[in-house]
């Protein structure tokens, strides 16, 4: 739509009566035309041959969005995402061109690859060109690992799709759009913060921007397997159940598993709804635990598609106040873990990235960690089946959300879908978190209620939890929100010696529970800068730090119904709210180990308590 690139100060009556046929051609002509169709989730996508998009990608920064919509703030028919070039006998200007903008890695945050972009908050255009050969009879989706947090994709100026949640990987089908031989590609990525948005406008941790973790092309046939559940029954001794979609998938057609390593083999055919159902026994299996991180290489067969994922196989569940992992009471020695990248700084997404973080809780003496505060990408949940640590999985329902916006429970919905679709084979997880922190109302526990039902229908096998805030009469700390109600295992946050009162406070705190349920301290902890000592006294210092650790593990010991830790946190991170200067210098300095590797003395007091297992009932 030419007019839409008028300069405003050329403006006329004539021009706007122009502008207003060619605004009425434009919305019929966008109201006719195929909206894509809505992204889908593939279960186990990193297991597929693809080819990646990852690399330097042009960039341009849009701050008011004109890439996508006109003065007027209509959508343009001639946005960006045509990546047009500049012709010699054009009649109006083109006044962006991808081939001479600057470029940004994906995967990749854009605040720490550009020092103008640190506090960038808005959208910002991707395009990269390739060239492809597609093969008949395939479909091909484009995968994204990860946008933060809106993100729009045209395939050679067709849209392909768009998506809202920055922590989920979503496929979008690009098979109309693709041709043979050269192809570009144009993205548009917004991290505007919003209050109907899930997270919302608050948060505690940097809003990195952009295409956060890998992009590539993922091929499938026709009639292709799109999700899959396999896990061990907790009901029948070495009985492996669950179920395989296919889509498109012809009447009868059959689905095929195989773990050749205990030659378990079986076969099941698609009902009415595409699904296979999957039952079939596998004697000898060795079971996933962190002692004994087993996987089994497992082949997925239907028609023309297969896969071949690692997947272990373990029971979880409670027995009163225990957790039961392969019906055996455990203490989760753990500690949360942000995806923040360490040393670098910024979003984590590699392989790398992941095994120095889990390195790290390994080195500690964890058998556990939380993935704070949104779904992780797949390497780190990869490393932890690998590596032997049990996974808290977590919704980026943080804090205040708009609880009674039916809208922003539609987008947490969803995200908790594809947290869900994406990860449920990975058998580290064990626990899906609902929502951190959230104030204790009744539309905020009906929102939670019903995202923890919907966790409970997509997946029967895991254990639903949230972290609850606690209260306070004189010395005893009650933990009575009602959301826990709808829990199996209770989350909860304390800061004790660092937000409240002294580390010794500690001492003299006793701990009442409304709920005949497993506990998990999800959080306590306190800042303290790597390398500033001092005496006991001394904020900030790594000996102020060490102490809440120490004080706080001794009262921990005398919840008897406590089956779990995660104290905040394993790394500092980036977070605005953290401006003290020399201090914390923009970091959330509750690391037990810096940005740059190095461990607090309060690492070793943990450890320590760990290694000698002086945390926790005896297992
Ligand atoms: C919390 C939040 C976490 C913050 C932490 C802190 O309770 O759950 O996201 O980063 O406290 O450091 O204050």
């Amino acid at each position: 739509m030419k007019n839409s690139s008028l300069h405003p100060l050329t403006f006329s009556f004539r021009r706007f009566a122009q502008l207003l046929f060619c605004a009425a051609i434009f919305v019929a002509a966008t109201a006719s035309a195929a909206t894509p169709p809505a992204p889908i989730v593939l279960t186990g996508a990193d297991r597929r041959p693809s080819t990646s998009l990852n690399g330097e990608w042009a960039s341009i920064v849009d701050p008011y969005f004109n890439g996508l919509f006109s003065f007027h703030h209509e959508i343009k028919s001639n946005g960006w995402f045509l990546n047009r070039k500049a012709q010699p006998n054009d009649s109006f200007p083109t006044e962006y061109d991808f081939s001479t903008a600057p470029k940004l890695k994906v995967p990749g945050d854009w605040n720490t690859q550009r020092e103008s972009l640190f506090y960038y908050e808005g959208p910002i255009w991707y395009e990269r060109d390739f060239t492809y050969q597609p093969q008949e009879h395939t479909r091909i989706f484009l995968h994204v690992g990860g946008a933060n947090y809106h993100s729009w994709f045209w395939v050679n100026g067709q849209e392909v799709c768009e998506h809202e949640g920055g922590y989920t990987a979503f496929n979008c089908d690009v098979t109309s759009a693709l041709q043979n031989g050269a192809n570009f590609i144009v993205a548009a990525v917004d991290n505007t913060r919003h209050d109907d948005n899930v997270p919302s406008l608050e948060t505690d941790w940097w809003n990195y921007g952009g295409l956060t973790r890998e992009v590539s092309l993922i091929a499938v046939p026709d009639a292709f397997i799109d999700q899959y559940d396999l896990h061990l029954s907790r009901s029948e001794n070495s009985v492996v159940v669950g179920w395989v979609h296919v889509v498109n998938a012809g009447p009868g057609a059959n689905v095929e598993i195989e773990i050749p390593e205990s030659h378990a083999k079986t076969s099941a055919t698609v009902g009415a709804d595409n699904r296979a159902l999957i039952h079939f026994s596998a004697p000898g299996l060795q079971l996933w635990s962190p002692e004994t991180p087993k996987l089994y290489s497992v082949g997925i067969h239907s028609g023309q598609d297969s896969i071949t994922d690692l997947i272990g196989f373990r029971t979880i569940e409670t027995r009163g106040t225990e957790i039961l992992l392969n019906g055996k009471p455990i203490f989760l020695r753990g500690v949360s873990v942000h995806a923040e990248a360490p040393y670098r700084t910024g979003r984590a997404y590699s392989d790398k990235d992941a095994e120095i973080l889990l390195g790290w809780a390994k080195e500690l003496g964890c058998n556990y960690v939380r993935l704070a505060h949104y779904p992780h990408d797949e390497t780190m949940l990869r490393a932890a089946d690998r590596m032997g640590l049990l996974v808290w999985s977590e919704n980026p329902v943080y804090w205040a959300l708009q609880f009674d916006n039916p809208k922003v429970l539609a987008k947490a919905e969803q995200q908790l879908d594809e947290e869900i679709d994406t990860s449920r084979n990975h058998a580290a997880i064990i626990l899906w978190s609902m929502a951190n922190e959230t104030p204790n109302t009744p539309a905020r526990t009906q929102f939670i209620e019903t995202l923890a039902a919907r966790a409970r229908l997509l997946d029967p096998t895991r254990l639903i939890t949230a972290p609850l805030l606690v209260r306070a009469e004189g010395h005893t700390k009650i933990i009575d929100d009602s959301l826990g109600d709808a829990l199996d295992v209770i989350g909860f946050n304390e800061y004790i010696g660092w937000y409240e009162g002294r580390p010794e406070s500690a001492d003299i705190t006793q701990w009442r529970v409304a709920f005949e349920k497993p506990l998990i301290v999800s959080e306590f902890g306190g800042g303290a800068k790597a390398g500033l000592h001092g005496s006991l006294d001394r904020r900030w210092s790594e000996e102020y730090q060490a102490d809440i650790y120490r004080h706080q593990i001794g009262m921990l010991n005398r919840i008897p119904q406590l089956r779990g830790m995660s104290p905040w946190v394993l790394m500092d991170f980036r977070s605005p709210n953290r401006p003290l200067v020399g201090i914390q210098d923009e970091f959330n300095r509750k690391g037990l180990i810096s940005d740059q590797g190095q461990k607090k003395q309060a690492f070793f007091v943990l450890q320590k308590a760990y290694k000698e297992k002086a945390v926790g009932k005896p297992e």
